[in-house]
């Protein structure tokens, strides 16, 4: 089901530091930068390689208050990764398969993500304490009509 990692979700307090520590250390670039208010982040995403199905990068996000999913995991466990994103050629597809093997996923439908993308969450405590996302890129099959 699962063709490829999208991104990395790293959480981190000062996202201009990040972004230089980042584009330095591995010599990425960023293609984006975002606000996604119903997410609770400010988030740029660092292009790593583009592959079979859609491309893979590095997401650095920044809450945008304490009372946010990534504002309440620095608290807890401090900066690093903090989701991984599968890309999916369908996300309500995949949602329904993950669900129908008891995951326990925490949107009821897809919301908007990064570039344009439609994107999902899968509880961490149901697949082994790793936050999941599932991504339907905005070039992805389910996507092209
Ligand atoms: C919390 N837990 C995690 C976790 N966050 N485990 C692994 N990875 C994480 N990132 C653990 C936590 O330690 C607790 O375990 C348990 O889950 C419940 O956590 P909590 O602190 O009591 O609850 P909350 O209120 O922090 O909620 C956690 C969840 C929340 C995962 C339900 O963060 C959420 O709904 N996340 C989905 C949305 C999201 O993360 N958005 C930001 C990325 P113990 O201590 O009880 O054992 S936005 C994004 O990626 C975008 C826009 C994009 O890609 O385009
Ligand atoms: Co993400």
């Amino acid at each position: 089901m699962f063709m490829r990692i999208d991104h990395i979700g790293i959480a981190c307090h000062d996202l201009e530091a990040k972004i230089a520590l980042f584009s330095d250390t591995f010599e990425l670039t960023v293609v984006a930068r975002e606000v996604n208010e119903e997410q609770g982040v400010r988030e740029a995403m660092l292009h790593i390689a583009d592959g079979e199905g859609g491309s893979s990068y590095i997401q650095l996000l920044e809450p945008l208050s304490p009372d946010t999913p990534v504002g309440k995991f620095l608290a807890k466990r401090g900066e690093g990764v903090h989701h991984v994103a599968f890309g999916v050629p369908d996300v309500a597809e995949a949602m329904e398969r993950l669900a129908g093997k008891g995951v326990r996923l925490l949107d009821e439908r897809p919301r908007h993500g990064s570039m344009g993308s439609e994107i999902a969450f899968a509880h961490p405590k149901d697949v082994g304490g790793m936050l999941t996302e599932l991504v339907q890129a905005a070039g992805a099959p389910a996507n092209v009509k």
